[in-house]
């Protein structure tokens, strides 16, 4: 059995770190990854190439002397964006990649985009300067079921802009349909972010034996079938996918709630839960791809020089249940299995 495994240093190419009090308590679990992509929907959203600028100094601010992080700053785009400020924030290096939320699709996404036309100028201008489009893809229309809304997003939207804008280029985010996976297996200039979480649950984990609200997040997580195309899909050497998080800290207080906000926090431990399923798929071999060469091959990055380790031990690694944030805390991901990888730092 192996016991001891030795990669390059692990990216997240989807990780929201938000700001002030939070960003001080979360920043510190994320320190040790190489690179980041952060994401720009704080209240207000990060929408211009200044705005990220100020957010990246006040990340670098939070994290530890010792951090290796390096954020990757994203923009959010707006139906008001200006495709100038884009191409001039990602040519002095300020931005990797711009965001699209459609508007009402998840958390702090009341400025994104409605009228998909309306940014049609800036996905060109993307297009014709290979900066990358994230996208959270799901549909908002209240007529189609939460459960659909992934597979619609990709007939109605997704598909007809990647037609409309030859050479740009996307990744879609935080997969978690089969349906998903079939659209970046298909082709072009695509990539594909997983979550760890999604990884381990499906629906009924959120629903099973109570409302569970720390399982909840959106994309919601769908039935086992589709988390198995997601294993599938991590895990079958295929560089068009690679690990994004999503991990989204929320105060207790906010979670627990009659009307719990969405996200999981999966900082602390998203890559020993990465490690095993992994490992329960007998694809050890290609944990390495997934979490520290595929996506930074296509976000045109370097892989990280340096290289941690990880240890299969008897006991199982731990963490606290949750940590403070200000006078809340927020709570780890569980994810209802024992985890035996550890992460050493040194290699
Ligand atoms: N999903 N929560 C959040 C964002 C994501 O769609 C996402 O990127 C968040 O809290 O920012 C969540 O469930
Ligand atoms: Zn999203
Ligand atoms: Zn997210």
């Amino acid at each position: 059995m192996t016991r001891n495994l030795t990669i390059g240093r692990p990216d997240d190419f989807h990780l929201h770190l938000r700001d002030q009090q939070m960003l001080a308590a979360v920043a510190p679990w994320s320190a040790r990854l190489g690179r980041a992509i952060i994401m720009p929907n704080l209240v207000p959203p990060v929408v211009t190439g200044a705005q990220a600028a100020a957010y990246r100094d006040r990340i670098a601010a939070a994290l530890p002397a010792d951090a290796t992080l390096r954020p990757l700053m994203t923009l959010y785009l707006t139906e008001a964006t200006d495709p100038a400020d884009v191409v001039a924030a990602h040519a002095a290096g300020i931005i990797a990649a711009v965001k699209l939320y459609p508007a009402g699709a998840t958390t702090n996404s009341d400025s994104g985009v409605r009228d998909f036309d309306r940014v049609r100028p800036v996905f060109e201008a993307m297009a014709q300067a290979r900066i990358p489009l994230c996208v959270h893809g799901e549909v908002t229309d209240p007529a189609v079921d939460i459960f659909d809304r992934e597979a619609v997003f990709i007939d109605r939207v997704l598909d007809p802009v990647r037609r409309a804008t030859p050479g740009l280029r996307v990744v879609m985010e935080h997969i978690t349909t089969q349906d998903g996976v079939d659209y970046v297996r298909a082709g072009g200039d695509i990539g594909g972010t997983l979550t760890a979480h999604h990884l381990v649950i499906n629906r009924n984990h959120i629903l099973a034996g109570g409302i569970r609200p720390h399982y909840y997040c959106l994309p919601v997580a769908k039935r086992e079938r589709h988390r198995l195309a997601l294993v599938e899909a991590a895990t079958s050497g295929d560089a068009r996918f690679f690990a994004g998080t999503d991990s989204a800290p929320h105060p207790d207080h906010a979670k627990e709630s009659a009307c719990g906000c969405a996200g999981c926090f999966t900082a602390p431990n998203w890559l020993p839960i990465c490690a095993h399923v992994f490992e329960q798929a007998g694809r050890l071999d290609r944990l390495e791809a997934f979490v520290s060469l595929n996506g930074a091959a296509f976000y045109g990055l370097a892989p990280n020089a340096d290289r941690i380790r990880l240890s299969r031990r008897d006991e199982p690694a731990t963490w606290p249940a949750r940590i403070p944030a200000g006078e809340d805390s927020v709570t780890v991901f569980d994810p209802g299995f024992p985890l035996y990888w550890h992460v050493e730092e040194a290699a």
